[in-house]
């Protein structure tokens, strides 16, 4: 998969070099690029908003910066595809994600819907967003796989880079062969398929006692069957204590 990231704070993506991600991006599952936005601004500040028509407060990305970088960004790597995956029907096309909390909700579902994306490029706003005639424009062109506006939750951030790392994190752990571990993949909270959608229950590992706290008997029973109606139980708890929404 390849994943382009805008932003006119593009150090603020630095951590995708560690950990997970970093570790994708060394193996060649994901080729990674992150854009500095004020590079497509051709006037002497560099400048990338102005003030709202209509009025009110704030500023407005401009969509003048956002086309040149966009537009750029999809012809300089025309059908690049490092994932091993065929072409057909002249090449890959980009999806475009805008991380604003005016989205619909980044799920679980999302996530894994877009693990199966060749080419992410995410657009990353600030003050009071970007000029809505980008979104218009991308999801009108062929060349493009569309445009998906997204929300990483009810709180509002300063900008879009935070839900960005949220987002791209969210979805490289699920593109095969990132994670060492397929079955943490489909015991997640929120997987398809998991035991409904229930919240992981507690965990648990040596010593046997820690501070006066014992774990219980039951995790070191060797009973496999009790201990899987054990987990399924405290799930189901935990859901109705952080999540009963969930239960429904
Ligand atoms: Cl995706 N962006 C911003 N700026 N704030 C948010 C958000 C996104 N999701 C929740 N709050």
């Amino acid at each position: 998969m390849r994943i382009d990231i805008v932003s006119i704070f593009p150090e603020y993506l630095d951590p995708l070099r560690l950990s997970l991600v970093g570790k994708a991006v060394d193996a060649g599952l994901v080729n990674l690029g992150v854009h500095d936005l004020r590079s497509f601004a051709h006037d002497r500040h560099r400048t990338v908003d102005d003030t709202p028509y209509g009025g009110g407060p704030g500023m407005v990305m401009s969509p003048v910066p956002w086309g040149e970088a966009l537009d750029q960004i999809a012809g300089a790597h025309p059908g690049e595809r490092i994932d091993g995956g065929t072409m057909t029907g002249g090449g890959v096309r980009p999806l475009l994600v805008v991380p604003t909390p005016s989205g619909e909700r980044f799920t679980q579902s999302v996530a894994q819907q877009w693990s199966d994306e060749p080419w992410l490029v995410l657009a990353c706003g600030r003050y009071e967003g970007i000029d809505t005639r980008v979104i218009e424009h991308y999801a009108g062109r062929s060349d493009w796989a569309g445009v998906r506006e997204v929300s990483v939750g009810d709180y509002v951030l300063a900008g879009g880079e935070a839900a960005a790392l949220v987002i791209v994190e969210a979805v490289v752990r699920l593109i095969p062969g990132v994670l060492g571990n397929a079955a943490s993949v489909a015991d997640d909270s929120f997987a398809a398929g998991s035991m409904e959608r229930l919240l992981e229950g507690p965990v648990y590992t040596k010593p046997a006692e820690w501070r006066g706290i014992d774990v219980p008997e039951i995790l070191m029973s060797g009973h496999h069957g009790r201990i899987a109606a054990w987990r399924a139980e405290q799930a189901h708890a935990r859901t109705r204590e952080h999540r009963p929404d969930l239960l429904g």
